[in-house]
């Protein structure tokens, strides 16, 4: 019955970049960016640009956003505007908007004729949890996770800047570089929200880290506010957190050294990393994978030690929906047909029965696992 395992691939630099994906080798940056902008800005008649992340965007995210604003405003003299969507809930993500004052507006509100191009951070165009206008370009993307297919592109043109560095831990280390380049003084809350990015992708350098990213820490570490980084790390928690910690708890099943928890309806597509985050710290655990549904998405995170995520929810997901991810983190989406509890159950079941495929028979004490409360 079971099949094995897919074969984990070597590290993040053995994957090729398609051609026209990532900076040409040996070019600065800045330079390059800055002579994109020079070359196209003619054409925006005056409107302002777009700088757009993923769906409900994380610190890394958040910070890349707000740290590429800086660099539009101070080195290209461009009036860049922020937006986003999806209600971000998590609480350390809330602290962080709260104690630095981000405010940005909505992308799905967005009156689009007023703008002339888009700046895409910590994604990649064709990525599932990424919407853009379709009908502005992208002119530079900044990320470092594993590209799209080009399948997935349908034909569009690839942007002209595409700074993709698969072995960075953080988008927000890549921003740290341009700055320091461009020479801008980091303020106060540029630096703490840098610093913010830095340490979430990279769990404060242990995760793949370079040394861009050590450099990208230390130096905004040094000037952040350490009251509002505080803040901002051990944040305080709603009610509702432990109600939603109380119910994945209850739901989560161990698997041998895999823990999975398949939560049916969740209140935000943050408590399901967040949890596969925590169930991924049990002992021995190997992996974990969480899932549930917001609206009519259902929301998948995978977290590993020591193996890439990315090949085993390729094979989790199978063709129910897209996905991407790097290193020991991976998270996907699948699109609901309906509100219904049915299709809801079905397609866990599914999820769960690839999951287990994953895991040798012997390992996996039974389709059902073991309750947390049975653990002896
Ligand atoms: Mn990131």
């Amino acid at each position: 019955m079971s099949r094995p395992p897919p074969p984990v691939p070597p590290g993040p630099d053995a994957v090729t970049l398609p051609p026209g994906v990532g900076l040409p080798p040996g070019v600065s940056p800045l330079g390059h960016l800055r002579s994109v902008v020079e070359r196209l800005r003619g054409d925006w008649n005056g409107k302002r640009p777009l700088i757009l992340s993923h769906r409900t965007p994380d610190p890394d995210a958040l910070a890349a956003m707000f740290g590429l604003e800086v660099l539009l405003r101070r080195d290209l003299g461009l009036e860049p505007e922020i937006a986003a969507s999806g209600r971000i809930s998590r609480a350390e993500n809330v602290a962080m908007l709260r104690e630095l004052e981000l405010s940005y507006v909505d992308a799905e509100r967005l009156d689009r004729s007023r703008y002339s191009a888009v700046f895409l951070v910590d994604t990649q165009p064709g990525f599932g949890h990424t919407t853009l206008p379709p009908e502005l370009p992208v002119v530079a993307v900044f990320d470092h996770h594993r590209p799209p297919d080009v399948a997935a592109l349908a034909g569009k043109p690839l942007p002209p800047h595409y700074d993709l560095r698969l072995e960075a831990g953080a988008t927000s280390a890549l921003m740290f570089g341009y700055l320091r380049e461009a020479k801008i003084e980091l303020d106060q809350r540029t630096a703490t929200l840098l610093c913010c990015g830095v340490r979430f992708d990279t769990l404060d350098l242990a995760l793949s880290a370079t040394k861009l990213d050590s450099e990208a820490f230390y130096e905004t570490f040094r000037r952040s506010d350490h009251a509002k980084l505080a803040r901002i790390q051990r944040p305080s928690l709603p009610p509702t957190y432990y109600r939603d910690l109380y119910r994945s708890l209850s739901r989560a099943r161990m698997y041998g050294a895999v823990v999975l928890g398949f939560l049916g309806r969740v209140t935000s597509a943050e408590s399901v990393a967040e949890m596969a985050d925590f169930f991924r710290r049990m002992e021995p655990c190997r992996w974990s994978l969480v899932g549930g549904a917001v609206g009519q998405t259902y929301h998948l995170s995978l977290r590993t030690e020591g193996r890439e995520a990315y090949p085993l929810l390729q094979h989790v997901l199978g063709a129910d929906g897209s996905f991407g991810g790097r290193g020991s983190v991976a998270g996907g989406q699948v699109r609901l047909a309906t509100d219904e509890w049915d299709e809801l159950a079905r397609l866990e079941r599914r999820l769960r029965g690839r999951a287990l495929e994953l895991i040798p028979a012997g390992e996996r004490t039974g389709r059902r696992g073991v309750r947390l409360t049975q653990i002896p």
